[in-house]
């Protein structure tokens, strides 16, 4: 921090952010491109238990999650992302923190909603994800993948009553409208628009990998929610007391 002397010169007035060309943006980029592989586990009991936030991707099978994950990190390949459905198959973990110290996880989840899955490895996945929504007690907040040219389905409106005693509780919630770049700017508008209802209170974003919309509004949000006690550089900064 540094601190200004008032234009009267009378002391200090002012505190400013230290470096305020980094914008909060570049900090949360900065932070994520951090990302390195944890762990994978087939089903939930084999996560580690871990007492830093952890921030979890969701969404119908092909929605973008692992796509998401591989822009907001900058990373190719971090993630599997795919053309076919389905590719995600396990639970992934991914460890973010600046020299090696890990202060936040993304989780990137398998999809659901693919119709070539057996009705029953499908029943049985939503209760592994249900279980995890409800149950993981280091989870922070909830990024719930959605392609904006089928809105939100009835898979999702399920996800939602799930969390939503979690939601009233404190987690952190946001609709990521997916390949925006499928859309005008006028469809764009209203799908942003019609979700923001349907998503009770949590954010929601247009995101597109391709035309790199929306990554620095999403990569801050996450910053902020993994770090709750370290104002983003865009907060106002609070004015020093005068010196009498
Ligand atoms: N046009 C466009 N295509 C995208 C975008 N994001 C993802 N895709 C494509 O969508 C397909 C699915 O992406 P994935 O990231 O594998 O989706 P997923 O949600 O992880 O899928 P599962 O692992 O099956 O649940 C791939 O062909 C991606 O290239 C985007 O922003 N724009
Ligand atoms: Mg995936």
């Amino acid at each position: 921090m540094t601190t200004t002397q008032n234009p009267k010169g009378t002391g200090p007035s002012q505190t400013i952010p230290a470096s305020p060309e980094k914008s909060a943006a570049t900090i949360a980029l900065g932070w994520l491109h951090t990302a390195r592989f944890l762990t994978t586990a087939p089903q939930l009991h084999f996560l580690p238990e871990l007492d830093v936030p952890e921030i979890a991707f969701v969404g119908r099978s092909n929605a973008g999650k692992s796509t998401c994950i591989n822009t907001l990190t900058q990373q190719k390949q971090l993630a599997f992302a795919s053309k076919k459905p389905g590719r995600t198959q396990h639970i992934n973990l991914f460890a973010l923190g600046k020299q090696g110290a890990t202060d936040a996880v993304l989780t990137d989840l398998p999809g659901y909603g693919y119709a070539a899955v057996p009705k029953q490895d499908k029943i049985r996945w939503q209760q592994v994800m249900a279980n995890y929504l409800v149950t993981r007690k280091n989870l922070k907040a909830i990024v719930l993948m959605c392609d904006p040219r089928h809105g939100m389905t009835e898979l999702d409106e399920i996800l939602l009553d799930v969390i939503r005693p979690r939601v009233a509780e404190g987690l952190k919630f946001l609709v990521v409208l997916t390949k925006a770049d499928k859309l005008t700017r006028s469809e764009g508008a209203k799908v942003l628009s019609i979700t923001k209802l349907q998503a009770g209170g949590g954010e929601v974003r247009l995101f597109s990998a391709t035309k790199r919309t929306g990554i620095d509004d999403v990569a801050t949000l996450l910053w902020d929610w993994a770090h709750p006690d370290t104002p983003s550089p865009e907060a106002p900064a609070i004015p020093a007391i005068d010196a009498q």
